[in-house]
């Protein structure tokens, strides 16, 4: 009597629901590729919910640092990262041998641009390469990172598959959930944002889903992974196009002595269908200035084009030489003095306000531009006070943060406000220098005493 015919294996379509009531009773381990500013606060909010979780670095510093109790991001407080230690929830690895542990395998890695502005998409395909030679039988892979629809099945699913011989969406899982961390805003948190998740086949998105409802009050699935990877591109293009669209207003309404400023708050005044955007000196971080390129580059494989994604770019990208120009304008007709041989006060380094973060920050523009014309420069930073190496600007590591008292800054011809922070005095500075060029209306409350000083740009 022959053995029962048993299937060779299970397929997804049976292991889903186990998953699922795994996912519900906290009982997967969940695996975050890339502890960063977007993977440690994921493995945070899966811990707070006692779900066990491996956080994989390439970085032994990162995991020495974190199976340390130790956080190494601001907002991310150590206390917090000792308590995801301290409960046995929470261990970081170099080890990728132990990528076959976890049940759902979440990549959070940058995807930056290469040197000709291309999709450099190294650091994923690094992670779904060493994902792929361990993978198992029902686990499920969901990248987090921004990137241009079409990568998670036209570059990770043939990788998957090769490396592991196994069949995506019956053997395991890929999914695409985007990120949407919002560095240095207190108002939303990983748990507090709902979370779009796509995937081709309904086991897989049914998996995506278990995966992170556990952790945000809403899931949003969407039809596939490309419209899921288009979701995120959209949420940041609008950001980049809306902010090239200020600062063209910007530079419209200073000629025509017009406060771009007033013009916008009184026009978000309306309830409906206008949101704020404001103008700045340039466009940093390393999502807003870098991901619409990622879309740009795809559509191009289309033969179509993308304008406005380039236009906003060529905009936001001319701001630092318009400020300068400002800079230039006032220094010759109140001081009779030119660029070179000023001296000058940059205030704020960092990228946005209350970060300290500096990458692709405009301000390091600003810095480059001014020292290029013969200025010499200092800056006040109090979320920086030494310049870390940026691998984009080495020549500024291990400066340090100028005092903030009224005898330093009273050297200086004139500063520039190229950064908001919200805990700096800006009368101090308004007292001490002749002239301040604001390029974040942050001096909008000392209108009335120092109006003249003031050079919005
Ligand atoms: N900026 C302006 N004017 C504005 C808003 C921003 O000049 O009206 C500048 C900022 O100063 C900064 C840059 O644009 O230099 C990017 O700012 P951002 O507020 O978009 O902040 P990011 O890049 O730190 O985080 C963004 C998220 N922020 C918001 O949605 C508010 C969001 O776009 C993404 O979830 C996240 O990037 C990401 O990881 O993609």
């Amino acid at each position: 009597m022959n053995a029962p015919i048993t299937a060779e294996f299970e397929t997804l379509d049976t292991l889903t629901p186990d998953f699922e009531r795994r996912a519900e009773s906290r009982d997967l381990i969940i695996g975050v590729i890339g502890l960063g500013y977007v993977g440690l606060p994921l493995a945070q909010a899966f811990c707070r919910q006692n779900t066990r979780v491996i956080g994989f670095d390439v970085s032994e510093f990162k995991v020495e640092k974190l199976n340390a109790g130790k956080s190494y991001i601001k907002h991310i407080s150590d206390d917090s990262v000792g308590g995801m230690v301290e409960t046995g929830r929470f261990e970081a690895t170099t080890d990728f041998d132990r990528l076959a542990e976890p049940d759902a395998l979440l990549i959070a890695v940058p995807t930056p641009l290469n040197a000709h502005r291309d999709p450099d998409l190294d650091y994923v395909i690094k992670s779904t390469e060493a994902i792929a030679k361990r993978l198992r039988r029902g686990q499920i892979v969901i990248l987090e990172s921004t990137t241009y629809p079409g990568t998670s099945d036209e570059v990770m699913k043939p990788i998957l598959e090769k490396l592991s011989g196994l069949v995506a969406g019956r053997d395991f899982g890929i999914a695409y959930s985007p990120e949407r961390e919002d560095p240095g805003n207190p108002q939303f948190e990983t748990s507090t944002i709902p979370k779009v998740v796509g995937a081709d086949t309904d086991a897989e998105k049914r998996m995506a889903v278990a995966v992170y409802k556990t952790i945000v009050p809403q899931v949003v699935p969407v039809r596939d992974l490309r419209t899921a990877e288009a979701v995120k591109l959209t949420e940041n293009i609008y950001r980049a196009v809306n902010i090239g669209l200020v600062n063209e207003l910007k530079m419209v309404y200073e000629a025509m002595g017009i406060d771009v400023w007033e013009v916008i708050n009184a026009a978000a005044t309306k309830p409906f269908g206008f949101h704020a955007f404001y103008p700045g000196p340039g466009l940093g971080g390393h999502c807003i200035p870098i991901d619409p390129f990622y879309l740009s580059w795809k559509a191009r494989e289309y033969g179509l084009p993308t304008r406005y994604i380039e236009l906003s770019g060529e905009i936001n990208s001319k701001m630092p030489e318009y400020v300068i120009n400002k800079l230039a304008e006032e220094l010759s007709t109140r001081l009779e003095k030119a660029i070179k041989g000023s001296r000058i006060l940059l205030v704020g380094l960092a990228y946005k306000k209350n970060v300290d973060d500096m990458r692709e920050s405009p301000s390091l523009n600003l810095l480059e531009i001014l020292e290029e014309r013969g200025a010499k420069v200092d800056y006040y930073d109090p979320y920086i006070p030494v310049v870390p190496f940026d691998p984009d600007h080495p020549q500024y590591e291990g400066r340090t943060s100028t005092a903030w008292d009224s005898d330093s800054l009273s050297k200086y011809d004139a500063a520039i406000v190229a950064t908001d922070h919200d805990r700096v005095d800006y009368a101090m500075v308004l007292k001490a220098v002749p002239f301040v060029i604001d390029t974040r209306n942050a001096t909008a409350m000392l209108q009335g005493e120092y109006g003249d000083k003031i050079i919005k740009a």
